[in-house]
């Protein structure tokens, strides 16, 4: 190796070092934005409209969403588990948080409501 190659050897790990702290400081900040985004979660009312245990969707007629910039609508939503839809039934009222799964809007919890 000539003095020339070692240091541009040199200088590209010290770029590549470089490139890596970038990614470690913005991988940082996505977690640091996570509590904040779990914070404000909204849950949206909805009623209960049908239920498929064998396909693991629920019906719901629901409020309006500003998240997806859905107005008050009766939708079909997948569930993120199906033990989810045990004990519901068409009319209980509930209040529930979704989101873009897989390209579906899944509903990640849910409570039944007084
Ligand atoms: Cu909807």
């Amino acid at each position: 190796m000539t003095r020339n190659s070692i240091l541009i050897a040199v200088a590209i790990f010290g770029a590549a070092l470089a490139f890596q702290a970038g990614a470690d400081d913005s991988h940082h900040a996505a977690s640091e934005a996570k509590p904040a985004a779990a914070a404000s979660a909204a849950w949206t009312a909805g009623e209960v409209r049908a239920i498929d245990m064998a396909t693991g969707k629920i019906t719901i007629k629901h409020g309006a969403m500003p998240k997806f910039d859905m107005p008050p609508m009766t939708m079909a939503y997948r569930v993120k588990d199906k033990a989810m839809l045990e004990h519901l039934k068409p009319g209980d009222r509930i209040r529930f948080d979704a989101d873009g799964v897989g390209g579906e809007f899944t509903v990640l919890r849910l409570e039944k409501v007084k």
